[in-house]
């Protein structure tokens, strides 16, 4: 069950005791910290049975092709994909993403069409849409977030029409902490005849994630912000987009038949995993995805859920600062992003880490986002399993000795 003393036991970078000052590591929404369970397999894997997959017909490949494809259908049940052949592993959430727009986006968009996004997008998934749209003679149009940190779905109803191919959004905002009416969405974009590709580099770490449920077309996720390792992340989509769709990169392992006049593509999954993959990093990815389940993705929600109450009424009480993103936990994840007075967020995070508590400062990949709210930079504190109201405390501390020291 959900124990956070217990949680905690099992990461070796928050029990080091070697530092000057406990971390207080609250930024795990640019990465998560790593259980020793992760650490310890990947560490097994390249000290008994490191080889290539799907090629070496001998004992420690066949293990190694054996562990990489079990974490495929680990990663597969986690987002109730029909089919563990939906799972395309990828580097991080910006691959998959543009995976999505070279592959799917020069197949499909045409001049005239319209793909929409929101104003509260990562750059991950902006920059990929501007320039599909840029290339062929598309239009982006932009769902606009309120004040409070929503999304305006009468402004998004406005922009459906059937030139509308794609509609890509995140189903939780890495700076607001939003979380969209997905369903919502979904259904509408699908009414015109759009499909939908979710953004689920904050939601597939923080709370159940269903892909047959959502009735999405696409998700894009990252290993390293669910307890995996970095370089390596997740593309999931429906087997028969997938199966239509060209392959992004070519090369070794994802072909069937190579002649000098020409190639034909592997099934999927790996007719879009081209070259030798992140092995060690799938095999990580899959007991991440382990560890998640014990604990229960539902009590993680909860847990979230908790500790954002608790946050947001000890940071309201903090002279001078403003909270972006909605104010009802049920709404948002664990991201919370603010302003100090006119403190700069980066003395804000310098201080801070002078008491060990670890914050992001800048404009968290959103620079639109911050432009529409006038501002250059926020400082972000974000909560995940590990983290426990005491956390929260240390961290009001410490804006409190910013105010003391700068305001
Ligand atoms: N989408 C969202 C919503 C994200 O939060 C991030 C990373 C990405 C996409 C890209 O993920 P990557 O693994 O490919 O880099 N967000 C952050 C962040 O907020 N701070 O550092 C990385």
């Amino acid at each position: 069950m959900f124990d956070v003393e217990k949680i905690i036991q099992d990461f070796p970078i928050l029990n080091q005791g070697g530092t000057s000052k406990p971390l207080t590591y609250l930024d795990s929404t640019a990465s998560s910290q790593k259980p020793t369970a992760v650490i310890e397999a990947m560490d097994t894997y390249y000290r008994e049975y490191n080889a290539n997959v799907h090629r070496g017909i001998y004992q420690i490949s066949e293990k190694a092709s054996d562990a990489y494809e079990k974490s495929r259908k680990k990663v597969g049940r986690f987002i109730n994909a029909r089919n563990w052949r939906e799972i395309i592993f990828t580097r991080n959430a910006t691959e998959s993403l543009n995976l999505v727009a070279y592959s799917w986006g020069q197949a499909n968009i045409k001049a005239g069409d319209v793909i929409i996004t929101t104003e509260m997008e990562h750059h991950a998934n902006l920059i990929p849409w501007q320039q599909l749209a840029a290339r062929n003679g598309a239009t982006v149009k932009y769902i606009p977030v309120t004040e409070q940190g929503y999304l305006d779905m009468a402004a998004f109803e406005a922009m459906l029409s059937p030139e509308v191919k794609l509609v890509a959004v995140t189903q939780m905002s890495n700076v607001l902490g939003t979380i969209p009416p997905i369903d919502d969405i979904i259904e509408k974009a699908h009414a015109v005849g759009a499909l939908v590709l979710l953004d689920g580099a904050q939601s597939v770490p923080h709370m159940p994630v269903d892909v047959q449920a959502l009735d999405c077309d696409f998700l894009a996720f990252s290993g390293h912000k669910m307890l995996g390792p970095t370089g390596i992340g997740v593309l999931w989509a429906r087997e028969e987009i997938l199966n239509a769709m060209p392959p992004f990169m070519t090369g070794g392992d994802m072909i069937k038949h190579v002649s000098f006049e020409g190639s034909t593509w592997n099934d999927l999954p790996w007719k879009f995993e081209a070259g030798t993959p992140a092995i060690a990093e799938v095999i990580g990815l899959g007991y991440a995805v382990d560890y998640l389940n014990t604990l229960g993705m539902d009590n993680i929600r909860q847990h979230e859920i908790d500790i954002v109450t608790y946050a947001l009424d000890q940071l309201n009480q903090v002279e001078g600062l403003r909270i972006f993103g909605p104010k009802t936990p049920e709404n948002r994840g664990g991201s919370i992003s603010f302003t100090l007075g006119d403190i700069h967020p980066h003395d804000v995070s310098a201080i801070l880490d002078s008491e060990g508590v670890a914050v992001r400062a800048g404009h968290h990949c959103a620079m639109p986002l911050h432009e529409k709210f006038g501002l250059a930079a926020t400082t972000r504190a974000s909560f995940y399993i590990y983290n426990t109201n005491s956390d929260v405390d240390r961290l009001v501390i410490g804006l409190d000795k910013c105010l003391n020291l700068m305001a």
